[in-house]
């Protein structure tokens, strides 16, 4: 079975295919020719994952699967949240994104925050949400250079290192996106 991940972000669907490929092959917008860049702009991370899952559906028919994910910081009641690629500008930075959060967490004790993702899925015409959490501390330094997005700056709780510093398979088997991804694959699998 073939399965549309609605992304333009290459890291996810690398850390997708890790979970996903062996129970269906992933396509993306960009392998049918579909590039426009589509809204994210719902107050929820739920919303803006139905969204992209089902203008892709109306569009091409085909079965798809979207993530949205947020970083949600407690001191910051939860923002960046649904804000998070677009944090610090419209360019989708995350170098100044990560600045912008030091910025307002300077002098803030309570580091405490989550990563959370929201995959939406529409099988056969039928939605079902998967959703995979990850808790840890914002740190007060960048730390390593792998993962994506706020990967340098995320303490996973338990963790002595970054998102950023272990390595793709070990953030898969922890990570907020590899949860949610994993219950998609369990799902896939109970349905075969
Ligand atoms: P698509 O919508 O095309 O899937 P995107 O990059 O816009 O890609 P999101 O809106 O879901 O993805 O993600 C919002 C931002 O959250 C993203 O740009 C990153 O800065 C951050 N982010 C998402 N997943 C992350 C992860 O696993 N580690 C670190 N930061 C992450």
């Amino acid at each position: 079975m073939e399965i549309i991940f609605a992304t333009s972000n290459r890291h996810k669907l690398s850390e997708a295919k890790g979970i996903i490929e062996t129970e269906v092959l992933l396509i993306t917008p960009a392998d049918l020719g579909i590039t426009e860049s589509i809204p994210e702009d719902a107050p929820t991370l739920e919303e803006n994952a139905l969204f992209k899952a089902r203008y892709l559906w109306e569009k091409t028919g085909r079965n798809v699967f979207a993530d949205d994910t947020g970083l949600e910081v407690e001191a910051l009641n939860g923002a960046p949240g649904v804000m998070s690629a677009r944090y610090a500008s419209e360019e989708c930075d995350a170098g100044k994104n990560m600045q912008k959060l030091l910025k307002e967490l300077k002098g803030i004790s309570n580091r405490k925050a989550r990563f959370r993702t929201v995959v939406a899925l529409i099988l056969n015409g039928e939605t079902h949400l998967f959703e995979g959490i990850v808790k840890g501390t914002i740190l007060e330094d960048l730390s390593g250079t792998g993962g994506f997005g706020y990967d340098p700056l995320f303490l996973p709780d338990g963790y002595t290192k970054t998102l950023a510093e272990i390595s793709y398979e070990e953030k898969n088997l922890i990570s907020h996106r590899g949860i949610a991804m994993r219950k998609l694959s369990e799902f896939l699998k109970s349905i075969k």
